[in-house]
């Protein structure tokens, strides 16, 4: 056994994650114990030695970023958190993967003081990571200002096998490397191991030549297991301008485990008590589970260091807030979050004002009118397209394209719906900027682990979602959205509007940008669509997901439609009408909006003992919840085809007359 004394202090920091990650996941009987291990000596290089935060204070605007991309290894994260400092106390790290306890099975931001985004699903933490890098390249240019930097941090990261097998790690790190986001820096462990055992016969790519091809800044061959080494590369890393770094660390998975490391086992699964007792012999580690030796703990302490460097930022950002005192002020606001006061009414004047917006436009040119008031009203907001951008209509007069000095409000994202979605979380977690991007609807597939991890994490992202059915005509069923909408509808948090003309698209917006706590998806036409006079009342049940949009007196059916599909309804109405059956039209550009309102609302716009009939172009069945058992659906159950939009709709039975029938029937009145 090594005498604990002969052994190097940095060598102890890094035992002392190993031993927290291997005893905390024996404790749970479940966890990753294996990549924490192996990154033990990567994590105290890069945490005790270069990164710049404040336990104190994990939101410290200038802070670097540290995203743990393998987020399985979620113990090592636990483990630095805690002996560096910050509010994760030893009984939290004893409760791991417990119900209620600030350690999860996998990093959650908002949930734990210092994790700055939730991982897990490989490879989005480096797309976050990305977006991280690229807001801090934005805001430094747009606020540091001659002899007074304050913003000016790194963004880092660990990363594994899985999250380079990922093919949104294509996506993000080749914008990375274009974009010259050169305070990016990644450290990659290098095990060789994934759940299935060696990856050399799935994963065999030259990664160091992959990357260099994207134009990053490569260091090979560093032994991860070597202190000295790893800090060099580090501090190589910290002297590029413009290219992203990625430090490959060959490491051995489960180092320390005497019988164990360097095998697939010990990826997933404890170590069991007798290797985790051997291994204390091996390293000499005396210490009882979750106890730190007092020279280790004091080693790792990170509070003194943080609090100076956060009040050295304080006293610098004082300082600049006399020399610019209105940049300072926007930039509080900006990082806070908070919107501009005179925000909400200036874009309620756009809609008082008759302008286009009331027109028969496609709410897609609705989105870019409204888009020209908001973009001039909130210089946060970040705008983007995957490709798109003439489809999208998300560029507005004022956009400039986002070049390689960090100027600009509008990312071309290239055609990356994946990575466009995951750098955008990474740009909100950042703080600062509100992103939006566009694609068309039927992509949101791509899209659509990130837009769920957004919604997870609560991030304010915007999805401008085009082209949002058969209406889009003859690009075919490969390009129409068929299950798209009921599908975002599905994801918690998530909240979905399909407006049907320029009022209910503005105020759509007007929503997502208020909304604090997570993401909106705006599904909008490309075909122009009729508009509607709304009073007061109407105007304020937009925002409530669902509202009256003409009624008639006592009504002996409601017809319920969102987006294109309204003027559908309003037509059969009148059809309706002409035979003497009285219906109701209900708009409901937010479904999942209307359904959050109480019951009395809900009842007011959907008497009990109506029949009710929905219309949307899509697929008909989550309708049934809103219809009931007795109510009536039309819409789409298969894919859509190739032909002008009129046929389409006429093929497909969307029409006044089908929806006027529908309503008979249920009246009994064919
Ligand atoms: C998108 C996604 N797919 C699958 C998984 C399940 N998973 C977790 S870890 C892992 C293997 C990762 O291998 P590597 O990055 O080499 O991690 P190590 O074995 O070194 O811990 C897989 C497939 C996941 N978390 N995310």
């Amino acid at each position: 056994m090594n005498a604990p004394e002969c052994i190097d202090p940095a060598a102890r920091c890094a035992n002392a994650l190993r031993f927290l990650a291997a005893d905390a996941v024996e404790q749970a009987r479940s966890g990753h114990p294996g990549a924490p291990m192996g990154m033990a000596e990567m994590a105290e290089v890069l945490w005790r030695r270069h990164l710049r935060h404040n336990p104190a204070n994990p939101a410290w605007p200038d802070r670097d970023r540290f995203v743990l991309s393998n987020g399985h290894a979620s113990m090592l994260l636990y483990g630095l958190l805690h002996l560096s400092g910050y509010a994760l106390t030893t009984a939290q790290l004893r409760q791991f993967r417990q119900l209620h306890s600030s350690t999860p099975g996998h990093p959650e931001v908002g949930h734990t003081p210092g994790i700055e985004t939730t991982t897990g699903p490989l490879g989005q933490g480096l797309a976050n990571a990305v977006g991280m890098a690229l807001s801090e390249k934005l805001l430094a240019a747009r606020f540091n200002r001659a002899g007074h930097t304050i913003i000016d941090h790194h963004t880092y990261v660990f990363l594994g096998d899985g999250c380079l097998m990922e093919g949104i790690s294509h996506e993000a790190c080749s914008l990375a490397g274009t974009l010259k986001l050169g305070k990016l820096i990644c450290l990659y462990d290098d095990n060789g191991i994934s759940i299935d055992g060696e990856v050399s016969a799935w994963f065999a790519d030259d990664t160091p030549r992959r990357f260099e091809a994207y134009g990053w800044h490569v260091i090979p061959n560093v032994d991860g297991h070597d202190a000295r080494a790893i800090d060099a590369a580090i501090r190589q890393a910290k002297t590029q301008g413009e290219r992203p770094t990625l430090i490959c660390c060959k490491t051995v998975i489960g180092k320390g485990a005497p019988a164990k490391a360097g095998g697939h086992d010990v990826h997933g699964a404890p170590l069991g008590a007798q290797e985790i007792a051997a291994m204390r012999e091996a390293l000499g580690w005396d210490a009882e589970p979750f106890a730190v030796p007092p020279d280790v703990a004091a080693a790792w302490d990170a509070r003194a260091l943080g609090a100076a460097r956060e009040a050295d930022w304080n006293a610098r950002f004082a300082w600049y807030s006399t020399a610019h005192p209105e940049l300072a002020a926007e930039f509080l606001r900006r990082d806070q979050g908070k919107l501009p006061e005179a925000f909400e009414a200036g874009l309620m004047a756009l809609l008082e004002t008759p302008s286009a917006l009331h027109g028969k436009i496609a709410t897609r040119k609705a989105s870019q009118l409204t888009l020209e008031a908001l973009t001039a009203a909130l210089p946060e907001l970040l705008g983007g397209s995957a490709d798109l951008t003439g489809s999208n209509l998300t560029d507005v007069k004022a956009s400039v394209w986002v070049n390689h000095a960090g100027q600009g409000n509008y990312v071309s994202y290239g055609v990356r719906e994946f990575g466009m979605a995951a750098v955008m979380n990474g740009m909100a977690l950042h703080g600062g900027l509100i992103p939006y991007g566009g694609t068309f609807m039927v992509f949101s597939d791509y899209s659509r682990n990130a837009i769920r991890m957004a919604a997870l994490m609560r991030q304010r992202v915007i999805h401008v979602l085009t082209h949002d059915s058969i209406g889009l005509g003859e690009d075919g069923p490969t390009h129409q959205p068929v299950e798209h909408a009921a599908s975002l509808r599905l994801i918690p948090n998530n909240q979905v509007w399909r407006p049907c003309d320029g009022v209910e698209t503005a105020l759509a917006w007007l929503d997502a940008v208020q909304r604090g706590d997570g993401p909106s998806c705006l599904l909008l036409s490309r075909q122009a669509l009729t508009p509607f006079a709304r009073d007061a009342g109407q105007l304020a049940g937009i925002r409530r997901g669902g509202y009256v949009l003409q009624d008639a007196e006592a009504h002996q059916a409601v017809l319920i439609a969102t987006g294109s599909e309204v003027e559908i309804a309003m037509r059969a109405a009148a059809h309706l009408a002409e035979d003497g059956i009285r219906v109701r039209v209900v708009s409901m550009p937010c479904v999942e909006r209307f359904h959050a309102q109480d019951a009395a609302y809900r009842d007011a716009v959907l008497p009990a003992g109506v029949p009710r009939v929905s219309v949307e172009a899509g697929v008909t069945w989550p309708w049934r919840a809103v219809v009931g058992e007795r109510g009536a659906t039309v819409g789409i159950d298969t894919f859509g085809a190739s032909a002008p939009a009129d046929a389409l709709y006429q093929h497909f039975g969307l029409t006044p007359a089908r929806v006027a029938d529908a309503a008979r029937s249920l009246l009994g009145r064919p």
